[in-house]
């Protein structure tokens, strides 16, 4: 029994020196020192000792399972150590090491246009607003001097949603909304930038979705001079001191007299080029002096008060001055596209 027991020590201890991980050390402790391991088989066993053999074989076992404990703990101790030292080795973090680049985005080109607009207008002391882009009849074309057999009315050029509501087809509806909330009572000065639908075929330069930024100033004795200054300095910040501008005689419902304005070609200096059709100007934007018609609906005195509007597509602008050939760049969100009006330089990102 007694050869028994030193042999299990040395099988025991032998185990304990192999044992390379945790979980190995945990099996040979289930081995030898479990319920069903063999240390306890032989303390079972000693009721068939004699009553000499007993108490020295007692005291055997108990010393061989002291000592498999104690190696046991130690070994314990070392294997966790190590473990301890093998995860800090794995998490070891190189702080020389460069960073990684953080992905930046950039503004989309069309709210660079027109936040470059809107920060001109408030500057000159407009304030912006903004409507709804389901807009009634009413609304969008009878307070705009838009008769019911206005071709713009058809349901071929509008996308409807009842006999009464439709996407709105241009901002207009957000000024007429604003004059009636000033109830007959000036100034009013606001720019308003947002989304217009038409029902066209999508090509190079028509989308059945685009931009438009309206501008309306009304107060008592507003000029057709106080409208062509505000073009120029217009002209002048978004396309460049040294551009002339040119009106042209137009027509719209909303304004009378209307005004079609030109900017100065930049690309050949006004000599005519492929970009200006060969004429040496490039239509900007429409305009006109509020139609009486449209002041009274809306609940201005024409014969007290007097305004200008204008309007531009932020699409045609962004493309004039960054040189873009298709509306449809603007809509279809290709990075390589996007990422050229990157404000950082793209060059230094992964
Ligand atoms: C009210 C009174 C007058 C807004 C105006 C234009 C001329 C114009 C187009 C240019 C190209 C829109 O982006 S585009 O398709 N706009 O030419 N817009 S005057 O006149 C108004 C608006 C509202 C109450």
């Amino acid at each position: 029994m007694q050869d028994r027991l030193n042999q299990l020590q040395e099988e025991a201890l032998l185990q304990i020196e192999a044992a390379s991980s945790l979980k190995e050390l945990q099996d040979v402790r289930v081995a030898y020192l479990g319920k069903k391991g063999p240390i306890t088989e032989v303390l079972r066993g000693m009721g068939k000792l004699s009553e000499e053999e007993r108490p020295l074989v007692g005291a055997l076992a108990n010393e061989v399972r002291g000592k498999i404990a104690e190696r046991l703990q130690e070994k314990q101790v070392l294997l966790e150590a190590e473990a301890v030292q093998k995860k800090l080795a794995e998490e070891s973090i190189d702080v020389t090491l460069p960073g990684r680049p953080v992905p930046q985005g950039n503004d989309h080109p069309l709210t660079r246009i027109v936040q470059e607009i809107e920060d001109l207008f408030i500057g000159l002391g407009y304030t912006v607003e903004e409507g709804p882009e389901v807009e009634t009849d009413y609304y969008n074309f009878e307070a705009l001097n838009l008769p019911k057999d206005h071709p713009a009315r058809d349901m071929q050029d509008s996308f409807y949603i009842t006999e009464e509501t439709l996407m709105r087809t241009q901002t207009s509806p957000v000024q007429a909304r604003t004059m009636e909330k000033h109830k007959g009572k000036g100034p009013i000065k606001i720019i308003c930038p947002g989304k217009v639908y038409r029902r066209d075929n999508d090509d190079a330069t028509h989308s059945h979705q685009f931009m438009q930024i309206e501008g309306l100033v009304v107060d008592e004795n507003i000029r057709m001079s106080d409208l062509k200054g505000t073009l120029e300095v217009f002209a002048k910040k978004i396309f460049g001191a040294d551009r002339k501008i040119r009106l042209r005689p137009s027509f719209f419902p909303f304004t009378e007299p209307s005004v079609e304005m030109d900017v100065s070609c930049k690309i050949c200096g006004g000599d005519g080029c492929s970009v200006c059709k060969g004429t040496g100007w490039i239509e900007i934007l429409g305009a006109g002096m509020v139609h009486p018609n449209v002041l009274r609906m809306s609940g201005f005195d024409p014969e007290k008060y007097s305004g200008f509007a204008f309007g531009m597509g932020p699409e045609r602008i962004a493309m004039l001055k960054y040189g873009v050939d298709d509306i449809r760049h603007f809509y279809t969100n290709d990075v390589r596209f996007l990422k050229q009006f990157s404000p950082v330089d793209s060059s230094t990102e992964k």
